[in-house]
């Protein structure tokens, strides 16, 4: 058996496209497949995936929100006594900057708003307000409901709460100014975590699972779905709460990372159509 065969075998095995191995990506068609919607009314599209690229990433970062900006990572942790914000550099993970939040909350997600990085905490109700550059804080806001994961679409912040909700917020006031329920077939998607704002659709980790939902911003629909089984760093497998949460999103170059809660590695990912 040949070397090049020997890997495809143990990659098909694996259920993962070869596009990290750039001697066969072409044949793979891994850079070809565009995250593009081809779901029918009957079924969200499936998407599986490839690697494109496997990053360091601090294996103590309970990661709870993540984003790309101007080549590097901002990444929020959490746990009580734990949780920070912090500054990431994506070729080697080193924490460049961070700031510690006080043992009494338990961060969450983060976005950042024009100059200005927000972090929402758990169960407290209250958001942080920092400077994006010093991380500063610059104030504080509240919300009726737990904080998870937040994001936003140029015009309002996106927040959700564990819930199969995701709650449109004024970014000037924080008042909660609409919504939509995600529903796959009449289904709740409940436990959404992390998000991204990506190309009209927003991105949702759906916690304690290895998917990412696609939703539609205005109607709560599933748009599809994003099964990551398999992408888990093999020296995290045996850790139950190293769960996959953590998305960001590079526009300018169409570049896709993920990560988990404590794992060792972040990954580039493309996807790959499965329906
Ligand atoms: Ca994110």
């Amino acid at each position: 058996m040949n070397k090049l065969f020997s890997a495809l075998t143990i990659l098909m095995l694996l259920g993962l496209s070869a596009c990290d191995n750039p001697s066969i990506s072409a044949s793979t068609g891994c850079g070809e497949t565009a995250a593009t919607v081809t779901s029918n009314e009957d079924s969200a599209a499936v998407y599986s995936f490839c690697i494109v690229n496997t990053y360091d990433h601090d294996s103590n970062a309970f990661t709870q929100g993540l984003v790309y900006y101007e080549g590097v990572f901002y990444e929020g942790t959490g746990r009580y006594g734990f949780s920070n914000i912090r500054k990431v550099e994506i070729d080697t993970g080193d924490v460049l900057q961070s700031r510690d939040i006080a043992d009494q909350y338990f961060g969450e997600g983060i976005t950042l708003w024009n100059d200005q990085l927000l972090q929402l905490t758990w169960q407290a109700q209250k958001g942080f307000i920092y400077d994006r550059e010093t991380f500063e804080p610059q104030g504080e806001f509240s919300y009726p409901t737990e904080g998870w994961g937040i994001t936003h679409d140029g015009s309002k912040l996106m927040m959700s709460d564990g819930s199969n909700a995701i709650f449109y917020l004024n970014p000037d006031t924080f008042e909660i100014t609409s919504g939509v329920e995600v529903v796959d077939k009449g289904q709740q998607i409940n436990r959404l975590n992390e998000l991204e704002y990506i190309n009209g659709e927003i991105w949702a980790n759906v916690w304690l699972t290895n998917n990412i939902v696609r939703i539609d911003p205005v109607s709560g629909d599933v748009i599809g779905w994003l099964d990551l089984t398999g992408l888990k760093p093999t020296a995290d497998l045996n850790n139950r709460d190293a769960v996959l949460n953590g998305i960001a999103y590079d526009e300018e170059n169409d570049r896709l990372f993920v990560t988990g809660k404590w794992w060792s590695k972040l990954f580039e990912i493309q996807l790959v159509a499965q329906n």
